[in-house]
């Protein structure tokens, strides 16, 4: 061996050893390091200014648990949908109260229920996942909890919301709108670039509601389901309906047994139209994404759309439907 070249290769023989006995162990390192994947955002309706913002910080390399909290958060402050966050409507009562959850890759949860007067109900679920020994809180605690965590407290009724609903006062006819003005509950899942899965779910809940209502969305495995080893779902539509099916619970499992995601929510939807008689008179619709990035939505009315975001492109996709 010529003398440059030994020197070359005793002098890295020595620096593999000596970091190998020290912090640093590179071969290991190498190995660690998983292959990068190109990211994914999607959400219910066409929610493209929230995926997009979730998408563009998954391109820059954020976790998918960062993009779903701040692509959901969009919506939230978006004062012209009246069905998530500030401006949403009041209960019958005229109370605007929050239900939001957020799950991340480890198969961690946070939930608000009924929160009122706090803008981001998704970033107090995710206080109650990583500041609590608990998974969900509820009214008056979670409320306060949100305070101590540093959240302000504001009004939420817009007056448009609130001239809306003291029409609907006057005959006090409560009949939840099937896909109100195409947008509705932003249920989001992210795929990051390490393959990592998180999701979140924020409603206003049904407009006109009765005081204390809860829906499905905060609730895990109804409204929101992730685990990372398969993939997740999200819903949309008559809580009480996906509540009894453990929707987004069931739509992952279906996936975990090898259907498509498209097959998974298919299946779901038609559980709920088997069981309902009334089923002609809500809506109810789930996305799906495996851990593969493929998207799966059905639902029961047409009408519903989901927003993706995938390699710089912002799309709105119409879900097939049951009925036609
Ligand atoms: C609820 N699932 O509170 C929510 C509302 C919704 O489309 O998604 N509407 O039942």
């Amino acid at each position: 061996m010529k003398r440059r070249k030994f020197i070359e290769k005793s002098t890295l023989t020595m620096t593999a050893l000596s970091l190998s006995n020290g912090l640093f162990q590179p071969r290991l390192f190498a190995m660690n390091q998983k292959t990068k994947i190109t990211p994914v955002a999607v959400a219910t309706w066409n929610f493209q200014n929230a995926t997009k913002k979730a998408g563009e910080m998954l391109y820059n390399g954020a976790t998918a648990l960062d993009a779903v909290e701040q692509g959901v958060r969009v919506e939230e402050s978006n004062l012209k949908n009246t069905t998530v966050g500030n401006g949403g409507a009041p209960d019958r009562d005229g109370n605007v109260t929050l239900d939001a959850c957020i799950m991340n890759p480890e198969g961690n949860a946070g939930s608000v229920v009924y929160l009122q007067h706090i803008e981001h109900p998704v970033s107090v679920a995710r206080k109650v996942m990583e500041e609590t020994p608990h998974v969900m809180l509820a009214g008056e605690g979670a409320l306060q909890f949100a305070i101590q965590q540093g959240f302000k407290k504001q009004d939420l009724l817009t007056p448009e919301s609130e001239e809306a609903w003291k029409e609907w006062l006057k005959d006090r006819n409560y009949k939840p709108i099937i896909n109100i003005e195409k947008h509705d509950t932003i249920g989001m899942l992210c795929l990051d670039e390490n393959g990592d899965m998180a999701g979140a779910c924020t409603t206003s809940g049904l407009a006109y509601k009765m005081n204390g209502r809860v829906g499905d969305s905060p609730i895990i495995g109804a409204g929101l389901f992730v685990d990372n080893e398969i993939g997740g779902a999200t819903a949309t539509g008559m809580g009480e309906a996906v509540m009894k099916s453990v929707g987004s619970f069931l739509v992952v499992e279906l996936m975990r047994q090898g259907k498509t995601p498209q097959q998974a929510c298919e299946e779901a939807v038609m559980r709920t139209i088997k069981k309902d008689p009334k089923y002609k008179d809500f809506q109810v619709g789930f996305i799906a994404m495996n851990k593969q990035g493929e998207i799966g939505s059905y639902c029961i009315h047409k009408g519903f759309s989901y927003a993706k975001f995938y390699k710089g492109e912002s799309t709105d996709t119409p879900s097939d439907s049951y009925l036609k």
